[in-house]
């Protein structure tokens, strides 16, 4: 087993747009790893969401690294709108891009870490060639788009299939993160099968119950 340390990475386009601060400040003291954010350009996805603005008005109350999840087509021509930090993961899905490398080499050129998220129906094989390039695969678990989806039931065995490609490819320090339906139940199904980060939205740190106490009871799920 590799030394990755499981964490949470909310979904903040989950969480309350009239108090966005207050909710960044609860997730940091509830111990996220990451904030998620879902930038969606309504072409590569069917849905607009998030953008740099955002993020950066995030940074004002909390210093919780940015992970941005790229729903846009051509990713690498707007990675220049992003202010990156060391620390920051961005990921540029696989179906968005015929430059994957490129744009994979100009994040880690930017100083984030580098990662390639893949749709339900996109085969492992797909990411073969960009291993060299990559601090982390974002398994989507739902078709990206929105929030409140169920889960692809394929997908689960495929964390499994994944953890084991890069293991034995030498890449054991390179971390899976799982994004869709991470409900309390499907977080403990999903760590057995190998993933280590977990973007948690209306499934579970945004249901009823409160962050602190949801963010508790996910944490415990994943250890
Ligand atoms: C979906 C997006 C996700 C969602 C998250 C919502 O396109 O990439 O990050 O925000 O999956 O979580 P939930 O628990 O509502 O599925
Ligand atoms: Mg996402």
């Amino acid at each position: 087993m590799s030394k990755i340390v499981p964490g949470i990475s909310p979904s903040m386009m989950c969480a309350d747009a009239l108090n966005l601060g207050a909710d960044a400040v609860a997730l940091e003291q509830a111990g996220a790893q990451f904030f998620h954010y879902d930038v969606m350009d309504g072409d590569f996805v069917p849905n607009f969401m998030l953008g740099p603005d955002v993020i950066r008005a995030v940074r004002k109350v909390s210093a919780v690294p940015a992970d941005i999840h790229l729903m846009v087509k051509n990713p690498e021509r707007h990675l220049h709108l992003f202010d990156l930090r060391p620390g920051d993961v961005v990921s540029v899905h696989q179906e968005s891009t015929v430059h994957l490398q490129r744009a994979l080499s100009a994040i880690r050129a930017a100083g984030a870490k580098a990662a390639v998220a893949l749709n339900p129906a996109t085969p492992l094989c797909a990411i073969e060639d960009v291993l060299p390039d990559l601090d982390m695969v974002l398994l989507m678990t739902v078709n990206p788009g929105f929030a409140g989806q169920k889960l692809v039931p394929a997908t689960l065995p495929k964390i499994a299939r994944l953890r084991a490609m890069l293991d034995s490819a030498g890449y054991p320090q390179v971390r899976i993160e799982v994004d869709g339906n991470v409900s309390f139940e499907n977080a403990v199904r999903m760590r057995q099968a190998g993933a280590d980060l977990f973007v948690a939205g209306t499934s579970s740190v945004f249901r009823e119950g409160g962050i602190a106490a949801n963010m508790e009871k996910l944490l415990a799920c994943i250890q």
